[in-house]
C-alpha cells in the first residue's frame, strides 16, 4: 500500500488494508508532514520531510484509524484494517 501526500492531502485519504501490512508513505510536497493516528497513536510515521518515504506497519487489530498530519492538523484521513 502506498499513501502519497501531495498539495497538503493524504492519496488515498481513506486505505483499506489488511492487518499488519507495509504502508509505504511518500511526501510530494516542499514542506515535511507526519502521517500520525490520533487517539491511541496506533502508528506514527514521524517527520516525513519533502521527498522523503517512509513505511510503516498496519495495526494487527482490525478496526478504524483516523490520522492526521501534527504539523497540520487539518489533513485528515482514516485507516481500515479488516
Ligand atoms: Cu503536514
Amino acid at each position: 500500500m502506498l499513501i502519497t501526500i501531495k498539495d497538503f492531502t493524504f492519496e488515498p485519504a481513506r486505505p483499506a488494508v489488511a492487518p499488519g501490512t507495509p504502508i509505504t508513505v511518500v511526501n510530494k510536497d516542499p514542506e515535511t508532514h507526519t502521517l500520525t493516528a490520533t487517539g491511541g497513536k496506533a502508528f506514527d510515521t514521524g517527520k516525513v520531510a519533502s521527498g522523503q518515504t517512509v513505511t510503516f506497519t498496519a495495526p494487527d487489530k482490525a478496526g478504524s484509524y483516523p490520522f492526521i498530519c501534527t504539523f497540520h492538523p487539518y489533513m485528515k484521513g482514516t485507516l481500515t484494517v479488516r
